[in-house]
């Protein structure tokens, strides 16, 4: 009987837990292509080029998929790729940021990065949060980047976009697969302890 309510506790945690850090990134892992990812539309005046997405079939990260997220990235180039729905926070009042990323050829320093924004945060200074590697420690193999995020004030919505800043580089290549956003993953489950 002990037992009984022991193991009925343990799943009743389990599917709690499993709920609350749901993941609300659709196409999170890139198996589906770019499907919902994009760069903005609009010409740029400066002459730069957004830079389009492509869909890696042949480099994933983890053992859950076959696909990633492609940048094929010159100084010609802006990195930004948004995702293409506002993600409603449902009252969430911390929040995990997490991705999976590398880089490849660039000729000097990177960074790959995805920027959170809370668009109706009362603090102007609040409104972007970033995770992703250190200007000098560009990652040539898979690399997770994660942070928690103290939701801002008057937040109710967040976007993502993936950026990549080139600084002095000519050119190089980026990856990312596994973005996570969402209620923060208990340590050492969920994608970050996919290796
Ligand atoms: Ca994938």
């Amino acid at each position: 009987m002990k037992h009984t309510k022991l193991i009925l506790g343990l799943l009743a945690a389990g599917m709690i837990f499993g709920l609350n850090a749901q993941n609300l990134v659709e196409n999170s892992s890139f198996e589906n292509g770019v499907d919902q990812w994009a760069p903005p539309s609009w010409k740029r005046p400066d002459g730069k080029i957004w830079l389009t997405p492509a869909s890696d079939k042949a480099n994933s990260q983890g053992a859950g998929g076959a696909a990633s997220l492609r940048l094929d990235w010159t100084n010609k180039h802006i990195c930004h790729i948004w995702y293409k729905k506002e993600i409603p926070l449902n009252g969430l009042k911390e929040v995990e940021l997490s991705f999976w990323g590398k880089n490849v050829g660039y000729d000097k320093t990177n960074i790959i990065e995805i920027t959170v924004n809370f668009p109706d945060a009362k603090d102007p200074k609040k409104r972007n949060i970033s995770t992703g590697n250190k200007w000098n420690r560009s990652p040539k193999e898979w690399t997770n980047f994660s942070r928690l995020i103290q939701v801002p004030e008057g937040a109710t919505k967040a976007k993502l976009c993936i950026r990549i800043h080139g600084f002095t580089s000519t050119k190089g290549t980026s990856w990312v697969d596994n973005v996570y956003f969402g209620a923060p993953q208990k340590k050492g489950n969920g994608q970050q302890a996919k290796k």
